[in-house]
């Protein structure tokens, strides 16, 4: 699949190098993992080529230093101070209204390691629906931690195809089939990864574990399912979830660069700035488009598109109890955001980008908001930098936690619970922890945890105080 014309192929190429050579400039986010740094520098500031219609301030803000995400963008106008802004309350829109959800009445939350160290830059974790922890590294590994160890051996290694030259490139995303332990199922045995390649484009490919082996999947056993060609180093998505319909959802980003100069965020006809809905168990070697996704069969569109008008969907995840989906967007300068899909939705959604970011017009004004689906929540810089998007509490091991949303942020560390309060969505910030936190991760029975980026470690959610 191309997601540029071939007529773009070659500016696309000498922009992509030359970001390349930015980031290889600002250097070093992949030397030394086991710092103990636990907030970034101020960021290197690197400017893009296309910044004509830039607002004030750098376009594209790199990290200098080993960390995740220079999904951390132009610099905020605002000043940053050492007290919080407050949290908007967002008034809700017809479409936000939540499923019926119990308020609960967690005010904190604390962090336990499971494991404080020893990963090489932990981008994701999730279960294969049994006790053990899969945590993703962004160079290309698949660990395992097993009662609270990290086991030595990787489940998988593909660091000989993954790419991670920029801090947004690599290994990001990873979704164990919902019939992966289930002998003989269509799908057991079988997994998909989002990686970048060395060439910086996406792939969403399946993978199958050994039959003799439950720690060991098989590095020769991968099958491509998508790859989708990437104008730029950043904003490349990497999220993957299986729905409670049983389709296999991906995120990508805009493309890169910033403020959307592609377009991609309202176009129809490219895969970017989207989440994609796929149906991988109609053949065993490709995927097959559902035929309710929302633009099968429409003219000039393709046909996997799920929801538009994204940015950067790091992270998104389904609610485990109703199938309700939170897709935290990352922000471009100012705003960023969490989106909700409620169950019954037959997709279609544009969540904005770029006519907004956030509740706010992007550099407009005024701008006209006609079908767009707003977010639930947002939260603006410098209160952090780029949004890390967790999951609704559903574990039985700490009631009242369940129901809420919690979210993060990559750069300043704090946790945010979201909960409906009946008519809309409320929030309140329950940690602000030291952490690097570049993802959430779920385990078999629901309970959460939050990954430490630098230093390598995982850590599990629990009610503070
Ligand atoms: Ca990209
Ligand atoms: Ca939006």
């Amino acid at each position: 699949m191309s997601a540029r014309s071939s007529g773009r192929f070659s500016i696309m190429v000498a922009m992509y190098k030359f970001f390349l050579f930015l980031l290889l400039i600002g250097g070093g986010w992949l030397t030394g993992c086991g710092g103990s740094e636990v907030e970034p520098p101020a960021p290197a500031e690197v400017t893009a080529a296309n910044s004509t219609n830039a607002l004030p301030g750098p376009v594209v803000t790199l990290e200098a230093t080993n960390t995740f995400i220079p999904y951390i963008e132009a610099q905020p106008t605002v000043t940053p101070s050492s007290t919080p802004t407050p949290t908007p309350t967002i008034e809700p829109t017809a479409a936000a209204t939540p499923s019926p959800t119990p308020q609960s009445p967690v005010t904190s939350v604390a962090l336990q390691p499971v494991i404080a160290q020893g990963l090489e830059h932990p981008t994701f974790l999730t279960h294969a629906f049994d006790e053990r922890l899969f945590v993703i590294e962004q160079i290309g590994r698949i660990r395992i931690i097993e009662d609270g160890k990290l086991l030595e051996t990787p489940f998988l290694d593909i660091t000989d195809r993954v790419g991670s030259f920029g801090s947004e490139q690599g290994l990001l995303g990873l979704a164990f089939h919902p019939r992966y332990a289930e002998q003989g199922a269509v799908g057991a045995g079988t997994f998909y990864v989002n990686y970048t390649d060395y060439n910086g484009d996406t792939h969403v490919s399946r993978f199958t574990v050994l039959s003799d082996d439950a720690y060991r999947a098989d590095p020769e056993s991968e099958v491509d399912y998508l790859t989708v060609d990437q104008p730029y180093p950043n904003h490349n998505g990497g999220m993957l979830a299986f729905g409670p319909d049983g389709y296999l959802y991906t995120g990508l980003g805009d493309g890169g660069s910033a403020n959307d100069p592609l377009g991609a965020g309202q176009s129809l006809t490219t895969v970017l700035g989207k989440i994609l809905r796929l149906d991988v168990d109609a053949a065993s070697d490709a995927y097959a488009i559902p035929p309710d996704n929302p633009f099968a069969g429409a003219a000039d569109t393709q046909p996997e598109i799920w929801a538009y008008g994204l940015r950067n969907p790091w992270r998104f995840s389904f609610d485990r109890q109703t199938g309700d989906l939170f897709i935290a967007d990352v922000g471009q300068n100012i705003w960023e955001e969490v989106n909700f899909q409620p169950a019954a939705s037959a997709g279609g959604e544009n969540y904005g980008w770029n006519i907004m970011e956030g509740t706010h017009c992007f550099q407009a004004d005024t701008c006209d908001q006609t079908g767009l689906t707003l977010p639930i929540f947002e939260y603006q810089h410098p209160q952090g930098c780029s949004i890390s998007g967790g999951y609704i509490y559903r574990g039985a091991t700490f009631p009242q936690m369940t129901g809420n949303y919690f979210v993060a942020d990559y750069c300043s560390g704090i946790i945010w619970r979201l909960f409906p309060d009946g008519q809309g969505w409320q929030s309140d910030i329950v940690l602000d922890s030291d952490l690097i936190i570049s993802s959430f991760g779920e385990d078999v029975n629901g309970e959460l945890y939050v990954l430490n980026y630098t230093a390598g470690g995982v850590y599990r959610l629990m009610p503070g105080e």
